[in-house]
């Protein structure tokens, strides 16, 4: 069997193709608020982690607060999200068929969804888009990095205060929780994570648990068939209706609960002007759910926090840069990575003895964890396929160092990366070590079905950097040269962190914001 054909026969065998129903978009179209261009005193561009980190304690300190989000709110819309097999409106923003790093057979209508993907020369790089930013897309894993690498990328950083402080209240704030060991070595739906974790200790490899903002005790009900199912039910990159602790139902509730808050969505802030009293003018495009512009706004502000994620927030400074001369400094676009993010697998893994599993939960909760070895330091992910029926693959998503670090910069009106070969060269080697150890010990190939050559070197779900703590920014994200514009996300992490990045942006986010508002930046 060709890539091809291993692809569309195992779609084709879970459930056929899936076409859109037209009148469920028409009926599910949201009511707009006719709402006036407005005049802030705090505008939040973006509603991902830095964003709602942000929101909720300026909004505690007694702050009014706007937020932008150019996607959807799902939560009040009360649209359903798709599941992996039956893709519909939640699986893209804006794209005629589905964009998940493999099996895209699926053809779409064009829709604000929450997966988007931003295609560059050498990486596509995955976003998510709507009223809690990637929460509502990701995996949910919750790992705080290694005290020792954390250290090595933020030496300026007191890790004291991280390790005993914010990471702790991004944990609790996150509501990260571990699975039950016992439902997981029973549950059907994690073969795929006790064959990998069996595999890897043959190999010689040591395994760790991985924390999680999924509710474990709601997939304990789920599986009881107590509750609907979601994680057991192929949700997850295209929305979880149930079990995740997305932000909208953490920091973006309490901060709302607070009254302070008002969240915008489906606006997209175009571009950014400075004025001569170091306020901002932001011009906004108001979209409908088919992205076609409905109102061109204009929004101001005294204090400006840009949330917009890595790409985002570097595309909003270098557009506004090349269109309005808008200051930025010259570290901006550097220290670009993609956390070392590098899809591989391997096929045939133990198909006489029904291989991963034909159930498969959609939230991962093991990894491999060689990140001591000096010749091949890396962490990987033991990542489901939910495809319906056992298709004896195993799928890492492997996390190394980044040594060499990207460059982002703004040509012929879009964003340009400098990312190439060189930079995921020895992330190549760590998949090949890892691989023919892996099938050497159990048997297996590598997972050409799944990848060109069984390596996904172009798949980043991580971008990380550009805007980086201490150089583009002050040492609590306060952009150099100007007074009144805050950076918080991402984009603030020189482009590794060495595991999943969200705790580590909510922890940051947190001494951020803790300083700024203690400093009075925002009075
Ligand atoms: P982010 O969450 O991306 O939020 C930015 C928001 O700004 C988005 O809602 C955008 O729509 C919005 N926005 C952007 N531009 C504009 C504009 N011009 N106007 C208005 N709004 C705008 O930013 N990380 C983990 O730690 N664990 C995981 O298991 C995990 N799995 C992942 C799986 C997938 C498929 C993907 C794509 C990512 C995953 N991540 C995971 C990465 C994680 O979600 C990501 O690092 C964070 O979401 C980034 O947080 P930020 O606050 O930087």
């Amino acid at each position: 069997m060709d890539r091809k054909s291993f692809i569309r026969n195992s779609l084709l065998a879970v459930g056929g193709f899936y076409f859109l129903q037209t009148n469920l978009f028409e009926a599910a179209q949201p009511k707009f608020k006719d709402k006036k261009d407005i005049n802030a005193p705090i505008i939040i561009i973006g509603s991902g982690y830095g964003g709602a980190v942000s929101a909720l304690r300026l909004c505690q300190a007694g702050k009014k607060v706007v937020m932008l989000e150019m996607g959807m709110n799902w939560k009040s819309s009360g649209l359903p999200y798709s599941n992996l097999l039956k893709p519909g409106p939640s699986s893209a923003w804006l794209k005629t068929k589905t964009i998940a790093p493999f099996f895209n057979i699926f053809s779409l209508k064009l829709f604000t969804g929450v997966l988007d993907r931003l295609d560059f020369e050498n990486i596509n790089i995955w976003v998510g888009r709507g009223v809690g930013g990637g929460s509502l897309v990701n995996g949910g894993m919750a790992v705080t990095p290694k005290r020792n690498y954390f250290e090595e990328v933020f030496p300026h950083l007191d890790s004291d205060k991280f390790y005993n402080i914010y990471f702790p209240k991004a944990k609790e704030e996150l509501k990260v929780n571990v699975i039950n060991e016992t439902f997981l070595q029973e549950c059907p739906f994690y073969k795929f994570t006790r064959v990998g974790e069996a595999e890897a200790h043959k190999a010689g490899f040591k395994t760790v648990r991985v924390p999680n903002v999924y509710d474990f005790s709601y997939m304990e009900r789920e599986y009881k068939n107590e509750v609907p199912r979601s994680a057991f039910n192929t949700e997850v990159i295209y929305g979880n209706n149930h079990g995740k602790n997305s932000l909208d139902k953490t920091y973006l509730q309490k901060a709302l609960d607070t009254g302070n808050l008002e969240i915008i969505d489906l606006h997209h802030v175009d571009s950014i002007q400075l004025n001569d009293d170091q306020s901002y003018t932001l011009k906004v495009n108001q979209i409908d759910t088919s992205g076609k512009s409905i109102a061109e706004k204009t929004f101001s502000c005294k204090k400006l926090i840009l949330a917009a994620g890595t790409m985002g927030t570097l595309q909003l400074l270098l557009r506004s840069h090349a269109l309005h001369h808008f200051p930025i400094n010259d570290y901006v676009g550097k220290n670009w990575g993609n956390n070392g993010n590098f899809m591989t697998g391997r096929n045939w893994v133990k198909p006489m003895t029904g291989g991963t599993g034909s159930k498969q939960s959609t939230i991962p909760v093991g990894g491999v964890d060689n990140w001591e070895d000096p010749e091949h330091p890396f962490f990987a992910e033991i990542a489901p396929l939910p495809m319906g029926m056992d298709v004896a693959t195993a799928l890492y998503l492997q996390i190394n160092r980044v040594d060499k670090k990207g460059e982002v910069s703004y040509k012929n009106n879009q964003l340009v990366l400098d990312w190439n070969e060189s930079h995921t060269q020895k992330m190549k080697e760590n998949a090949d070590f890892f691989i023919k150890k892996m099938n050497k010990a159990n048997g297996g190939t590598r997972a050409h079905l799944l990848f060109k050559n069984g390596f996904g070197a172009n798949i980043c779900y991580h971008p990380l950097g550009g805007c980086v703590l201490g150089e583009a920014t002050d040492e609590f994200g306060k952009l150099k040269n100007h007074d009144n514009l805050f950076v918080l996300d991402g984009s603030l992490i020189p482009g590794t962190i060495g595991v999943n990045p969200f705790v580590t942006i909510v922890a940051i986010t947190e001494y951020c914001i803790e300083n700024l508002i203690s400093t009075n930046q925002f009075a």
